[in-house]
């Protein structure tokens, strides 16, 4: 049998990072084998990718070349790392996943969602996440959280109405697909944040028992 496929996802300074390492040890505690990684990445091809892909050497470069190249990246990825896991009966952590293209490439950019969802049903075949945690916060508080943390990276030098696409993308998509996402205030403080999701994980564990 497959092992749980849990993706994290977070429109900008949700706090991502920040409860990974939360989301990981309650996994572990509950008995979990996990496996977590992050796209774009996760192995050595996809993490070179990745640096194409937020770096400033290539700033400007066409919207369908980034798309591509995040599904290049997922691809290696499915392959080498992802599916192994799920096979082996690992639970995988997956810092963003194809909900993210949706989000930023889709709603973000404009690429038609349907170009999407065929690279989509390409790379990925049948394989959809079971669970996927969305860290909701309003663009103004989160641009000003990770203003505060970092030098922005080529996706964070975007203007807040790009950022408010990318968040009503994501909540788009969780209303699309109810019986996977859920969706966290990330606007309260960490241990409200992490109060909620050990709720969401302690009831999605309880469902898949
Ligand atoms: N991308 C894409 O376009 N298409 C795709 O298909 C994929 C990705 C897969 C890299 O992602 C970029 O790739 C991303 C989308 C694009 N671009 N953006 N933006 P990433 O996941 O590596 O990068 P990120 O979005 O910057 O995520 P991050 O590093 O996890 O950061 P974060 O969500 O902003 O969280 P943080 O660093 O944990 O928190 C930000 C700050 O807030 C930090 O100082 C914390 O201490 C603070 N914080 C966190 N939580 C709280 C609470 N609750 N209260 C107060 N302060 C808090």
């Amino acid at each position: 049998m497959l092992g749980l496929f849990i993706t994290l996802e977070g429109s900008e300074g949700a706090g991502k990072s920040t409860n990974l390492g939360y989301i990981h040890d309650y996994l572990v505690n509950a008995g979990h084998d996990v496996m977590q990684t992050r796209e774009p990445g996760g192995t050595p091809l996809s993490e070179h990718i990745r640096n194409l892909l937020l770096g400033h050497e290539y700033d400007g470069m066409a919207d369908d070349s980034e798309l591509l190249l995040m599904f290049a990246a997922r691809a290696e990825h499915l392959a080498k790392r992802i599916i192994p896991a799920l096979t082996a009966g690992k639970t995988v952590l997956c810092d963003r996943f194809t909900d993210a293209t949706y989000a930023y490439q889709g709603y973000g950019r404009g690429i038609p969602l349907e170009r999407i969802a065929r690279l989509e049903d390409w790379v990925q075949g049948p394989l959809r996440p079971d669970l996927t945690l969305f860290l909701d916060l309003p663009v103004e508080l989160g641009m000003k959280r990770a203003g505060e943390r970092s030098a922005p990276d080529r996706f964070e030098k975007q203007q807040m109405e790009f950022f408010d696409k990318v968040r009503h993308g994501y909540l788009d998509r969780a209303r699309q697909f109810p019986q996977r996402y859920r969706v966290i205030d990330a606007s309260v403080n960490l241990e409200q944040v992490q109060s909620q999701i050990s709720t969401v994980l302690a009831d999605f564990l309880e469902s898949r028992k």
